[in-house]
């Protein structure tokens, strides 16, 4: 049993697509363990997304993250990381396999849908950045 931490993107939120997400990943067998409906801003994103502060293409990212609400959630389940990653599809929705959330959902490399940690020490990072109660 492993945790992860997933972003329902403000993209997803606006389109009314949070509860088929969440049916997606509840009905692959993930337990969700905390949720919350939250605006993030600048810095914030900026200590979410470390490791692409100063790209060519962080300030887009940043404008896009902040420009609206999001869903923060930690799921369970065996596997969990690389489980959810395999529920999201391929970063560009254009590469994403048939079926994955990206690719039903998604439109453009940052307007993909979703967030998902990329390994355990990722999601252990990232829980303890949006949910240092947990
Ligand atoms: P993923 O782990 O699938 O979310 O993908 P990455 O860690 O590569 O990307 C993180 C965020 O940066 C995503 F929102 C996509 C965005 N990104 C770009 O906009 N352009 C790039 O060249 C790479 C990533």
């Amino acid at each position: 049993m492993s945790r992860t931490f997933v972003i329902i993107k403000p993209d997803a939120v606006a389109a009314g697509l949070a509860g088929e997400v969440l049916r997606t990943y509840e009905q692959a067998g993930l337990t969700i363990e905390a949720m919350e409906l939250r605006t993030i801003d600048g810095a914030f994103s900026d200590q979410h997304y470390a490791e692409h502060v100063g790209r060519e293409y962080y300030p887009t990212l940043r404008e896009f993250m902040t420009s609206g609400p999001l869903i923060a959630l930690v799921l369970s389940g065996d596997d969990a990381v690389a489980r959810v990653r395999a529920l999201n599809g391929a970063t560009d929705p254009a590469k994403a396999d048939e079926g994955t959330l990206r690719q039903r959902f998604g439109t453009t490399v940052q307007r993909n849908t979703v967030h998902a940690s990329d390994a355990d020490e990722t999601a252990t990072r990232e829980i303890a950045l949006w949910f240092p109660g947990l």
